[in-house]
C-alpha cells in the first residue's frame, strides 16, 4: 500500500489548490549530515566542530549528540524507499566535509565517499533527483583547530572540498548548493556563542561572513568546471526582521538584524555588494577584487523560512541589535515559534524582485514535542496545518508573479536538533532514537496526497 492510498488520510485536512504550481514544480524533502547520519566514527570519518561542542557540559539538551542520530549511514536504503513512498521528486542533504575529508583537505576517505556514491545510486534508482549541499554547519575540527572561518584559507579548503565532490558526484548529481544557512552559522557561531566554535569577537565573525562568502564564490566556478550540466544554488535563510517594540531604536535595530540575518550573504553572492549599514565593518577582510570573486552567476536561490525574527535595541551590543523572542500575542507552534504565513509569501515576492532569480524553497517545516501513541503513530495535526498554510502562502506569492519552483519540507525524518538535541522533533515520519524505527507521521501522508495531487494535475 502506498501512502498516498492509506485509509488514514482522512480528509477534510486544509489544502492549497495547487493551480498556481508549474507542472514541474519540484516537491521534496530536506535533511543534513551530522543531524540524521550517526557513524560518527566509523568508516574513517573525522571529526566535525559539532562533535566536540556536544561533549561540552551544558552546550546541548539532555546531553546529546550526533553520535548515531538516526544512523542514516546504514539505514539510507530505508530512508531512500521512505521517500519513494512519498512520492518525492527529490531529497536535498549535505555532504559531511570530515566523512570525506577527515582532516579537511588532503587526504581523501574513500569510504566516506563511498557512502555518498551508495546515496545517490539508490536515490536515482528510486526516481528522486539527489540535490546536494556541501556544506551544513560541520567543519571538520582539523581546520577549527586551523583558525576556521576566520582564517581566509578556509575559502580555498572548502574549493577544494567542492573539487572533490563534483569529481566523484558530478556525473551523476547536477543540483548544487553551496552552504546552507551561512547567516545562522557565523552569527551563532562567532557573535552569539550558542554554537561551534563559541566566539564572540567582531573581527571573527566579520572575517568569517566574508570567507565564507569567498568560499561559496570560489566553489561555484569549481562547480561550473567541473559538473557538466551543473544547476547551482546557494541557500539563505530569510525572515522578515521586525522589532519587538515600536520605538525608533527598536526599529533601528531590526535594520542591522536584517543586514546580518538576511543580506550578509545573498546581497555579496547575487549582487556583489554588502549592504551599506555593514560595509565599513567588512572591510578589513576584503580585499580588492573579493566581491568580484564572491558575485558569480548561480542559477537559483535556495530560501528557508520558518517564522519572522526579532530584535531590540541593546546600546551594549557591537551588532547594533539583541536578539529577541516574538511579542507575547504572536501566535505560536508547539516549540515557540511564530507561525506567520503571510510573512512567508511576502518574503519570496520580495526576494523574487530583490535577485531576480528563480526560487526553490529548501526548507519549511513545524518542529513539536511529540508522543507518539503505542504503536508509534503520530497525528501531527498542527504540522499538516501548518504545512498547508505555508503551502498556501507559497501560491499566493506565485500567483503574484513570484517564480517558485520547488518546495522541500523540513525535515524527512525527526533527527538532531542542534541546541535542542532530540527533543524538538521536525520531521515527518517518526524515528524511535531507542529502535530506529520510523514511523510516517499523519503530515507524511498529507504530504504525499498533496504531491500526488498536484501531479495528478499537472499530467491531466
Ligand atoms: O534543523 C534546522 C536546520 O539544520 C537548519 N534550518 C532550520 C532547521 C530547524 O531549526
Amino acid at each position: 500500500m502506498t501512502l498516498v492510498n492509506d485509509p488514514k488520510i482522512s480528509p477534510p485536512y486544509p489544502t492549497a489548490t495547487l493551480d498556481r504550481m508549474r507542472p514541474d514544480f519540484v516537491w521534496g524533502v530536506s535533511t543534513s549530515s551530522y543531524q540524521i547520519e550517526g557513524a560518527a566514527q566509523e568508516g574513517g570519518r573525522g571529526q566535525s566542530i559539532w562533535d566536540l561542542f556536544c561533549r561540552q557540559p551544558g552546550r546541548i539538551a539532555n546531553g546529546d549528540t550526533g553520535d548515531v542520530a538516526c544512523d542514516h549511514y546504514h539505514r539510507y536504503r530505508g530512508d531512500v524507499a521512505l521517500m519513494r513512498e512519498l512520492g518525492v521528486g527529490a531529497y536535498r542533504f549535505s555532504i559531511s566535509w570530515p566523512r570525506i575529508l577527515p582532516a579537511g583537505k588532503g587526504k581523501p576517505n574513500e569510504a566516506g565517499i563511498e557512502f555518498y556514491d551508495r546515496l545517490v545510486d539508490s536515490l536515482l534508482s528510486a526516481g528522486i533527483e539527489p540535490w546536494v549541499c556541501l556544506y551544513h554547519w560541520d567543519l571538520p575540527q582539523a581546520l577549527q583547530e586551523a583558525g576556521g572561518w576566520a582564517n581566509r584559507d578556509c575559502a580555498g579548503w572548502f574549493a577544494d572540498h567542492a573539487r572533490l565532490v563534483a569529481s566523484r558526484l558530478g556525473d551523476r548529481v547536477k543540483r548544487f548548493a553551496t552552504f546552507n544557512e551561512p547567516s545562522v552559522f557565523t552569527l551563532f557561531g562567532y557573535a552569539f556563542g550558542w554554537h561551534p566554535p563559541a566566539v564572540d569577537d567582531a573581527a571573527s565573525h566579520h572575517a568569517a561572513i566574508h570567507h565564507v562568502n569567498l568560499a561559496h564564490g570560489m566553489a561555484i566556478d569549481v562547480l561550473r568546471d567541473y559538473v557538466i550540466g551543473a544547476s547551482l544554488g546557494a541557500i539563505h535563510n530569510m525572515q522578515p526582521a521586525r522589532p519587538v517594540g515600536s520605538t525608533p531604536e527598536d526599529r533601528a535595530a531590526a535594520r542591522m538584524l536584517d543586514c546580518y540575518w538576511n543580506r550578509a550573504f545573498a546581497d555579496p553572492q547575487m549582487l556583489g555588494v554588502y549592504p551599506d549599514a555593514i560595509a565599513s565593518r567588512m572591510s578589513a577582510a576584503c580585499r580588492d577584487g573579493d566581491l568580484e570573486r564572491i558575485h558569480r552567476p548561480v542559477d537559483w536561490l535556495g530560501i528557508n523560512h520558518y517564522s519572522p525574527v526579532y530584535a531590540r535595541a541593546d546600546s551594549a551590543s557591537r551588532l547594533g541589535f539583541a536578539w529577541s523572542d516574538a511579542p507575547a500575542d504572536a501566535k505560536r507552534s508547539p516549540i515557540g515559534w511564530q507561525i506567520d504565513p503571510d510573512a512567508f509569501r511576502n518574503v519570496l515576492l520580495d526576494a523574487c524582485d530583490r535577485y531576480g532569480l528563480p526560487i526553490y524553497v529548501t526548507e519549511n517545516g513545524a518542529g513539536a514535542v511529540e508522543l507518539a501513541d503505542a504503536s508509534g503513530a503520530v497525528d501531527d495535526r498542527e504540522r499538516i496545518d501548518y504545512l498547508s498554510a505555508y503551502i498556501q502562502a507559497l501560491e499566493e506569492a506565485v500567483a503574484f508573479g513570484a517564480d517558485v519552483r520547488g518546495y522541500f519540507v523540513w525535515s524527512l525524518l525527526d533527527n538532531f536538533e542542534w541546541g535542542a538535541g532530540y527533543s524538538n522533533r521536525f520531521g515527518i515520519v517518526r524515528v524511535d532514537y531507542a529502535t530506529q524505527a520510523r514511523t510516517p507521521k499523519a503530515s507524511a501522508r498529507w504530504y504525499a496526497a498533496r504531491i500526488a495531487a498536484h501531479r495528478a494535475k499537472a499530467t491531466a
